[in-house]
């Protein structure tokens, strides 16, 4: 096993003075708002972890920026692009994953899960990544995947070649088939992606033999996480990645990874592709938290480092249950990401997500897109409406306690891209027999500069996914020059956040508000107000911090947010 000692100390930020470790105070940022009153926040707060309160920035590293003209992006893409991350404000990065895989599913198929893919510019991009960006005071977390790992993976290899009954096979779930030739799959599940979650091996004999399990995609077997040595794997990959210098991961598929004994039918739950549920036998089976508990051992060794898990799971009490002080530090929370642009909708999720976090006294967190659930643009509606509802829901997400998910391009306003059937990828696409799109048309790359495609994002004119020419007026240099640009509005609200004691607190005081809107107060003094009705609402005295489209006499027209002191 690895050495086990906390990183070197040398690698890491400098922790500030006030003990919550965040660059947020370091001289290294941008200054905070200089609108007047932005103090350094009160220094007699106790101290918080660095991530308490942080906004963390998704990069999709295939379509952030590429450096070697491949038409995919790079980790030396992103490196030379830090700057706009710095200019935005945000103290973390999340990294989709970049270890070494086919890409069957852009890396979420990890064949080697302790080593850089050539494709993202190897380990020494990482750790060139690693380094620059903690010169800038920013974070750099990255994905994990246990659930899984890619048919490509020397320990799926063995199994395969091993044949039945060897010990190979047991860190996998490989099972007979049911029926008199083992025709019939072990069980009935679905993969998430479509079609059967089994796919039947031929033997090293040349005959068609067991079958295992995949609960994504036919490249992706699941572990079997009742064999000890998968654990020890994992607590070796988390620690060759923390002894680097990464500051924590985003766990994937965090409710997954323990699976029901004996692997029953599932009753027929009617789940769409891409979709799961509470009651969905695949998923939140609850010897899971044990797992937990062992990876929370691991990342304890390591102070300051957190895990965020995709916990995909509805019911706040089950989903806190990760939350617990020996579990995960963070968790995502997709409420929001899952409703419409409805004030009563709005108010319950968060409502609620600020409720399932104080079972276990966590952290809320907000999400409203992801490399997953499609851009926010497109979600309220696309076009001029989508656009400004996506402003106001950014000022709610952002004035709330917690931690903050943007997904690159978010702070551009990007729509998703209707792609034609050729350009597709995501293997939903096939899986479901061309009947789901997946979710490529929310990876499309982004528009740095220039008129046309591919935007100062490659040298190379066939990007990996293709790009809409009308995205020029999306540019991050289009839209630096421009004051009233969502980049400029996404840095201005950053900076009041990051600056403005009227932040602080941790809870939510709701204020009578109209039918179809809502206003919010927090501890701190900070109101929002937001119109999702259409008709202007009257806002409360105060002083107007920011808002997301233009005012007039003190009132907020439909579609928009506003923040006042
Ligand atoms: O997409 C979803 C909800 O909109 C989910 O069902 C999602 O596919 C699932 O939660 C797991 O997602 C994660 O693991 C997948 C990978 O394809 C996703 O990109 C990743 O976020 C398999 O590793």
């Amino acid at each position: 096993m690895g050495s086990g000692s906390p990183r070197a100390s040398a690698r890491r930020p400098e922790p500030n003075p006030m003990g919550s470790g965040s660059p947020r105070a370091s001289a290294r940022r941008p200054e905070p708002n200089p609108m007047g009153s932005g103090s350094p926040r009160a220094s007699a707060r106790r101290p918080e972890p660095w991530w308490s309160r942080a906004v963390f920035y998704q990069v999709y590293p295939r379509s952030f920026a590429d450096s070697d003209g491949d038409g995919v992006g790079d980790l030396d893409g992103l490196t030379d692009r830090l700057d706009h991350l710095v200019e935005l404000g945000v103290d973390a990065i999340w990294l989709n994953p970049v270890t070494v895989s086919p890409m069957a599913d852009h890396g979420y198929d990890v064949a080697d899960p302790r080593d850089v893919d050539p494709l993202f510019g190897g380990m020494v991009a990482l750790e060139r990544l690693i380094a620059a960006a903690h010169q800038l005071g920013i974070r750099v977390t990255m994905d994990v995947v246990p659930n899984h790992t890619s048919s490509a993976h020397p320990w799926f290899q063995a199994a395969l070649a091993a044949g039945p009954g060897g010990t190979a096979r047991d860190r996998y779930l490989f099972r007979d088939g049911r029926g008199p030739d083992g025709t019939v799959p072990p069980n009935n599940w679905k993969s998430v992606f479509g079609g059967p979650a089994w796919t039947r091996v031929v033997e090293p004999n040349g005959k068609p033999g067991q079958w295992y399990l995949h609960l994504f995609d036919t490249e992706q077997p699941d572990l079997n996480w009742d064999n000890p040595e998968v654990f020890a794997d994992f607590e070796k990959t988390l620690r060759f990645w923390l002894e680097r210098g990464v500051d924590g991961f985003r766990i994937d598929v965090a409710h997954g990874m323990a699976k029901p004994p004996d692997l029953p039918d599932s009753p027929d739950l009617g789940i769409a592709v891409l979709q799961q549920s509470d009651d969905d036998p695949r998923f939140n089976h609850p010897s899971v938290h044990a797992i937990h508990r062992d990876i929370r051992t691991v990342m304890d060794r390591y102070p300051g480092a957190v895990s965020i898990g995709e916990v995909w799971v509805q019911d706040n009490a089950r989903w806190a249950e990760y939350l617990r002080p020996d579990e995960l530090h963070l968790g995502f929370n997709f409420r929001l990401a899952r409703t419409d642009f409805d004030a009563t909708e709005i108010r319950d999720a968060v409502e609620n997500s600020l409720a399932a976090a104080a079972i276990e006294a966590a952290t809320p967190t907000w999400t409203l897109a992801n490399h997953d659930v499609g851009r926010v643009v497109t979600r309220y509606g696309g076009g001029e409406v989508g656009l400004a509802r996506a402003r106001a829901m950014a000022m709610v997400m952002l004035a709330l306690p917690g931690v903050v998910f943007l997904y690159n391009g978010q702070e551009l306003g990007l729509p998703d891209v209707e792609l034609p059937d050729e350009a597709l990828q995501d293997p939903t696409w096939e899986r479901s027999g061309h009947t789901e799109r997946g979710r490529d048309g929310c990876r499309v790359p982004i528009p740095w500069c220039g008129d046309n495609p591919p935007f100062g994002f490659s040298t190379h004119a066939d990007t990996w996914l293709p790009m809409p020419p009308e995205w020029a007026a999306l540019s991050v240099e289009e839209q630096s020059i421009d004051p009233d640009s969502t980049l400029s509005f996404f840095r201005h609200a950053l900076q009041l956040r990051r600056g403005r004691d009227e932040f602080d607190g941790t809870d939510v005081q709701w204020l009578t508000a109209p039918k179809d809107t809502l206003i919010f107060r927090r501890g701190g003094g900070l109101m929002c107000a937001l119109n999702a009705g259409d008709r202007p609402l009257a806002l409360p005295a105060g002083e107007l911090l920011l808002a997301s489209a233009p005012l007039a006499d003190h009132t907020l027209p439909p579609d928009s947010a506003a923040w006042l002191v």
